[in-house]
């Protein structure tokens, strides 16, 4: 009887012990998916705007590019900071019904012409050099109108 109860506890215990092995194993597994979900999140994100911004076209005595939601809501030409390395996206928006284009030069950055009120276009664009840059409107005698503004590129760990 003694000896019954003994193989009875044994059996019970390599059950015991094949269950936990499969729980471990299941929850590796998890893991694992996980992981790898994780990764293929992070390879998709690198690819989108790190900083977005909207700008409008508007016209009051002069041209001008205002600036459209967060930090340069209402900035006439607002400064746009932004990092070394960052994917950048503006939305130019016509504000005034007047055509109107988008330009840096020294990024090589030339969006096409929004002509009709409401009309908007977006220009996406990597940073690659830290520096001072000057966007404009090419349409002649917008930029001396007053259709120009700066895009300032700094350093990873500055602020
Ligand atoms: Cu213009």
């Amino acid at each position: 009887m003694a000896r019954d109860g003994a193989i009875y506890i044994n059996v019970i215990s390599l059950i015991l012990i094949a269950a936990l092995l499969g729980v471990v194993v299941y929850l590796q597994n998890d893991v694992r998916a996980l992981r790898s979900e994780i990764q293929e999140l992070r390879e998709t994100s690198s690819g989108l705007p790190a900083k977005e911004f909207t700008l409008e076209t508007t016209f009051s005595d002069g041209f001008a590019f205002l600036g459209k939601g967060g930090a340069i809501d209402g900035v006439k030409n607002p400064t746009l900071k932004v990092k070394v390395g960052d994917v950048v996206k503006i939305t130019i928006v016509n504000g005034d019904g007047v055509g109107h284009d988008f330009v840096i030069d020294e990024l090589k950055v030339h969006a096409d012409h929004v002509k009709e009120k409401g009309e908007s276009v977006d220009v996406i664009f990597k940073t690659e050099q830290p520096g001072e840059y000057t966007y404009y409107c090419s349409v002649p005698g917008h930029r001396e109108a007053g259709m120009e503004g700066k895009i300032i590129v700094v350093e990873e760990d500055q602020h």
